[in-house]
C-alpha cells in the first residue's frame, strides 16, 4: 500500500507517543520512522466530515467500574495523545495502564479493516476475503430471513457481552434482536449469583460509593483484586489509611493489597461463608456487637445465634483453613473500628456456591451496626448511575412482533445449547439447562462485544457447536479473535474514539458523555451503525433503524441535566442519599436486615440453609449442578481471575503489553510443587474432566511462588489461544466448565478441580 505524506505524519505520531508513554523513552526519531505507519491504509478523511482538531472528552467504554474520563487530543484527525481527566474525583487525571496503552489499541495495524467474507474452512487459519458492506448484509440478510421464516427468530441468538459497554453499544443491537424476535441471551456470566447473595440479607446490591472508602476507619477487601480491576479504589484506601484506617484482606490469592495489609486472612477457595461464622463468633462471644443496631434493625438474630452455636472452632479452623486466631484478630479489629466499609469483589462469586458466600458477608456488618453510616457498609455493585438512561427508549422491545415466542439461552451454558442432541434429556429439554425450556434449535448466531472462545468456559465444547456446518455465524469485532475465526461473515466495528456514547459506572455514581474524537479507521461502523443498516437490508422500515448514534444517545439521556448540559459538564450523577441507607430502611420485605432468608425469591430455603449456608463447590449437589465425582478426586483448585495488563481478552494482542506478563503461566505453591518434583520454569501439564468425554489437558510453564494456598492453583484469566507463547493454542478456559451457581445462574470458573504433573 503506497503512503501518502499526511498518512506518515499520522502513523508516526501516534506511535511517538505510544513509546514515550510506555516508558521506551529510548526510541529516537528515528527508530520512529523506520516503523511501519500505524494507520494503514491512509484514511482519506472529506474535509467537510472532519472532526476539529481539539481535546475531547472521552469515557473508558471496557468493562471496568472505575468508568475513566480520558481527554484524547488530537492533531490533523488523528489522536496524538490520551491522558486521564484531571477534574474527574475517580479517574483524577491517571487511567490504567489499559488507559494509557489506548492508541496502540485504536491504531493497532491489527484491525480488521474491511468487512470479510470466509472462504476456507473454519477454526484456527481461517481466510477470508474482502467483501463490500452492500454485498455483506445482502448475503448476511438473505440467509437470516431464511431461517426466520423456516425456524423463526428464536433460532437466531445474539452472543455478546462486555467488549463495549454503554447506550452506543447495545441499542442497534437490542432493536435488531427485538425486531426480529430472536432469542433471549441471558448474561449472567460475571457477577449474577452474587446479585443474589446480597439481596437475600439486604434486599439490594448496591451499596456506598468508592469515594466514600476515603472515609472509613476499617476498610474490608473480600474477594476482589483491587490493583488490576479497580485501581482508581486504592487511592481512596491509601487515603483511608494515611487518615489511621486499617485494611484487611480476605483473599485466596495474595493480591498487592493483600500484601500490604494489616490483616490477610487466606481461606481456601469457597469457604467464605464458614469463615463469616467464625468471625461472627468472635463478634458475640467477645460482646463486641452493636445490640441496638440488631434490636432495631435485623431480623431473625435468634436464628443467626443458633446457626453459629452449630460450629466449632475447630470445625471452622479445618474448613477454611484459617487459624481462630487470625479470624479472631480480624473480628477485633472489623467490629472495634468506628465505621468499617466491606467490598466484596466478583471474583469470589464464580464458584458453585458462590451467591451463598456473598449472603453471608454482610452479616458481619449488620452484627456490628456497620452500615447506614459515613464510611461504613457493604458494597457490591451500584447500578444507579444507569438510572439516567431510558434503557426502555434504547431497546425498543415494542419491536417484536405480537405473540413472538422467545427463549432463553444462558451465555454460560452456549456450548451445550449449540449441541441440543449431546444434552438431550428423555424429557425434551436440554440440559443441564438455566431456564429448564426445551431447545429449538440455534441456527445462526451474531457474535459481538465478546470473544467466548477466549472468555467463556468450556470452550472446546463451543469450538465443537461453532464447527456445526449448519450453523451462520457473523461476527462483529475490531479483531480477529479466537472466536473469529469462526465466523462466516466479519465485520469491522470502530473502537470507542470513533463514535460517541453515553456510559454509567456500575461501581461509581457517575453516568458519562463520551465524545466522537476521531473519524472512524478504515472501512469500519459502529455497532449501532451496522445493526441499524443490516435490519434495513432484511427489509425492516422501523424509524428506530433511521436514528442516528446522537439522537438515540439524546433521546436516551434522562438526567438531572439537560442533554446539551451534559455535552458541557460530561457527567451527571444519580440523586443518592448519603450516607448510603442513612435511614436504615432496607428494601427486604420486612424492611430490616433479614438474617433468615425464607422469600424463596433468590434461592431454595429447602435446600440451602436460610440463615447461613456452608456448603462448599464440592458439596454443592443442587439441582445436578455440582461437581462429578471425577472432578472431585482433583487435587487441586484452579481460579483463574484477572490480570492488571488485560480487560478480559482485550490487550492481550496491543503492543507493549503482549507478551509483558505470564500469560501462560500457571502458579503452583512451593510446597504442592515439591511433592510433585516440579521447579520453577519447569514444563506442567495441567488435566481437568468433561462432563461424558475425555478429560483435557495443556501445558504451561510452571512458577512456584506463594500466590495461593496449598491445594489451589492459578492461572490468569483470558488470555488468546491463538497468542500462546508456546504455540499450542490453548488457554484457561479449555479448563474450566459451564456449570451454574447456586443462585442466578452464574458462571462458575473457580470451581474448576485440575491435576497438575511435569510434562
Ligand atoms: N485489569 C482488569 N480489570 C478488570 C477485568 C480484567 O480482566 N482486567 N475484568 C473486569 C470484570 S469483567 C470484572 S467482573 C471485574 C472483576 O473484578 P474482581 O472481582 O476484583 O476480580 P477477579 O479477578 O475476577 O476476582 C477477584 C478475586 O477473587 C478471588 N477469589 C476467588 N475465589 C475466591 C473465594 O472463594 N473467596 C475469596 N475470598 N476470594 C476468592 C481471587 O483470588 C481474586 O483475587 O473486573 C473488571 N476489571
Ligand atoms: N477463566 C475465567 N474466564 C472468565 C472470567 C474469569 O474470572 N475467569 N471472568 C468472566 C467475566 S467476569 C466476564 S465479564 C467475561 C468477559 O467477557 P467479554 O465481555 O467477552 O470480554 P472482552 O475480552 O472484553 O471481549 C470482548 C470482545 O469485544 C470486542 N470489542 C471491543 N469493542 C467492541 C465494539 O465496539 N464492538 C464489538 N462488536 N466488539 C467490540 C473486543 O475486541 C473483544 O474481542 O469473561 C469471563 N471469563
Ligand atoms: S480499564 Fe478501567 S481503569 Fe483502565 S482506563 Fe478503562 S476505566 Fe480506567
Ligand atoms: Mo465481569
Amino acid at each position: 500500500m503506497a503512503m501518502n505524506r499526511r498518512s506518515f505524519i499520522k502513523g508516526s505520531s501516534a506511535f511517538a507517543f505510544s513509546a514515550s508513554i510506555m516508558g521506551c523513552s529510548n526510541s529516537s526519531d528515528d527508530d520512529i520512522v523506520e516503523e511501519p505507519p500505524v494507520v494503514e491504509p491512509p484514511i482519506e478523511v472529506p474535509p467537510e466530515e472532519s472532526i476539529p482538531d481539539g481535546v475531547y472528552h472521552t469515557t473508558c467504554p471496557r468493562n471496568c467500574g472505575d468508568r475513566c474520563s480520558l481527554m484524547v487530543t488530537t492533531k490533523d484527525g488523528v489522536a496524538v495523545s490520551i491522558t486521564g481527566d484531571t477534574t474527574h474525583p475517580v479517574t483524577a487525571g491517571t487511567p490504567c495502564v489499559k488507559g494509557h496503552s489506548y492508541l496502540q489499541s485504536v491504531y493497532s495495524p491489527d484491525r480488521i479493516q474491511q468487512p470479510m467474507k470466509r472462504v476456507g474452512p473454519r477454526g484456527p487459519g481461517a481466510t477470508f476475503e474482502p467483501i463490500s458492506w452492500e454485498d455483506a448484509y445482502a448475503q448476511i440478510a438473505s440467509r437470516l430471513n431464511e431461517i426466520i421464516n423456516t425456524d423463526g427468530g428464536n433460532a437466531i441468538v445474539p452472543y455478546s457481552y462486555s467488549g463495549y459497554s454503554g447506550i452506543s453499544a447495545g441499542t442497534g443491537a437490542n432493536r435488531f434482536f427485538n425486531r426480529i424476535a430472536g432469542r433471549n441471551l441471558q448474561r449472567n456470566i460475571c457477577a449474577s449469583a452474587g446479585y443474589s447473595g446480597m439481596s437475600s440479607i439486604l434486599g439490594e446490591f448496591n451499596g456506598p460509593s468508592p469515594e466514600d472508602y476515603a472515609n472509613t476507619k476499617c476498610f474490608v477487601s473480600w474477594g476482589t483484586n483491587e490493583q488490576a480491576t479497580n485501581i482508581h479504589h486504592l487511592k481512596f484506601i491509601n487515603e483511608a489509611r494515611d487518615n489511621g484506617a486499617k485494611v484487611l484482606v480476605v483473599n485466596p490469592a495474595r493480591t498487592p493489597l493483600a500484601s500490604q495489609a494489616d490483616i490477610w486472612l487466606q481461606p481456601t477457595p469457597g469457604t467464605d461463608a464458614t469463615l463469616v461464622v467464625g468471625i461472627s463468633k468472635i463478634i458475640i462471644e467477645e460482646n463486641l456487637h452493636d445490640t441496638a443496631f440488631i434490636a432495631a434493625n435485623t431480623q431473625d438474630y435468634d436464628a443467626l445465634v443458633a446457626r453459629l452455636a452449630e460450629f466449632t472452632h475447630e470445625e471452622i479452623e479445618l474448613e477454611t483453613g484459617v487459624s481462630k486466631s487470625e479470624y479472631q484478630e480480624f473480628a477485633r479489629a472489623y467490629a472495634q473500628a468506628d465505621c468499617a466499609m466491606i467490598r466484596i469483589g466478583y471474583g469470589i462469586q464464580r464458584t458453585l456456591n458462590g451467591g451463598r458466600m456473598v449472603k453471608a458477608i454482610p452479616t458481619i456488618a449488620a452484627l456490628t451496626g456497620n452500615i447506614g453510616k459515613v464510611g461504613a457498609g457493604v458494597v457490591y455493585l451500584n447500578v444507579m448511575s444507569g438510572g439516567l438512561f431510558d434503557w426502555g427508549y434504547s431497546g425498543a422491545s415494542h419491536l417484536t412482533p405480537e405473540g413472538a415466542e422467545r427463549g432463553t439461552v444462558s451465555i454460560n451454558e452456549i456450548g451445550k445449547f449449540l449441541l441440543p442432541e449431546d444434552y438431550q434429556h428423555e424429557n425434551g429439554l436440554v440440559g443441564p439447562i438455566s431456564y429448564g425450556e426445551p431447545s429449538d434449535p440455534i441456527k445462526a448466531m451474531i457474535v459481538y462485544s465478546s470473544n467466548p472462545m477466549a472468555i467463556a468456559p468450556n470452550t472446546d465444547l463451543i469450538e465443537k457447536g461453532l464447527m456445526r456446518d449448519d450453523l451462520f455465524l457473523v461476527g462483529i469485532d475490531l479483531f480477529q479473535t479466537d472466536t473469529m475465526d469462526y465466523v462466516d461473515y466479519l465485520l469491522p466495528t470502530s473502537s470507542y474514539m470513533e463514535q460517541s456514547n453515553l456510559i454509567d459506572s456500575y461501581q461509581c455514581y457517575y453516568a458519562k458523555h463520551s465524545a466522537k474524537a476521531i473519524m472512524q479507521l478504515h472501512d469500519s461502523k459502529p455497532d449501532t451503525v451496522i445493526f441499524n443498516e443490516l435490519a434495513k437490508a432484511m427489509g425492516f422500515d422501523d424509524v428506530e433503524f433511521d436514528e442516528s448514534i446522537d439522537d438515540i444517545l439524546r433521546n436516551t439521556w434522562k438526567g438531572n441535566i439537560s442533554y446539551d448540559e451534559l455535552l458541557v459538564q460530561k457527567w451527571d450523577s444519580p440523586i443518592v442519599d448519603y450516607p448510603y441507607r442513612k435511614d436504615l430502611v432496607f428494601p427486604t420485605t420486612s424492611g430490616k436486615i433479614e438474617f433468615k432468608d425464607t422469600s424463596n425469591k433468590y434461592f431454595d430455603s429447602e435446600k440451602f440453609n436460610p440463615v447461613i449456608d456452608t456448603g462448599t463447590p464440592e458439596s454443592n449437589e443442587y439441582d445436578d449442578k455440582g461437581m462429578t465425582d471425577a472432578e472431585k478426586a482433583r487435587e487441586f483448585r484452579l481460579l483463574s481471575p484477572a490480570h492488571a495488563k488485560l480487560s478480559n481478552s482485550q490487550w492481550a494482542n496491543v503492543k507493549y503489553i503482549a507478551g509483558t506478563f505470564p500469560q501462560h503461566t500457571v502458579y503452583v505453591h512451593p510446597s504442592d510443587a515439591g511433592a510433585k518434583g516440579i521447579s520453577d520454569g519447569d514444563e506442567v501439564i495441567v488435566t481437568a474432566s468433561r462432563y461424558g468425554s475425555a478429560d483435557v489437558q495443556i501445558q504451561y510453564v510452571a512458577r512456584v511462588e506463594e500466590m495461593t494456598p496449598k491445594g489451589t492453583v492459578f492461572i490468569w484469566k483470558n488470555a488468546w489461544k491463538k497468542l500462546n507463547e508456546n504455540g499450542s493454542n490453548t488457554s484457561v478456559n479449555q479448563l474450566t466448565n459451564c456449570d451454574l451457581t447456586d443462585m442466578n445462574y452464574g458462571s462458575t470458573f473457580h470451581a474448576t478441580r485440575v491435576d497438575i504433573a511435569l510434562a
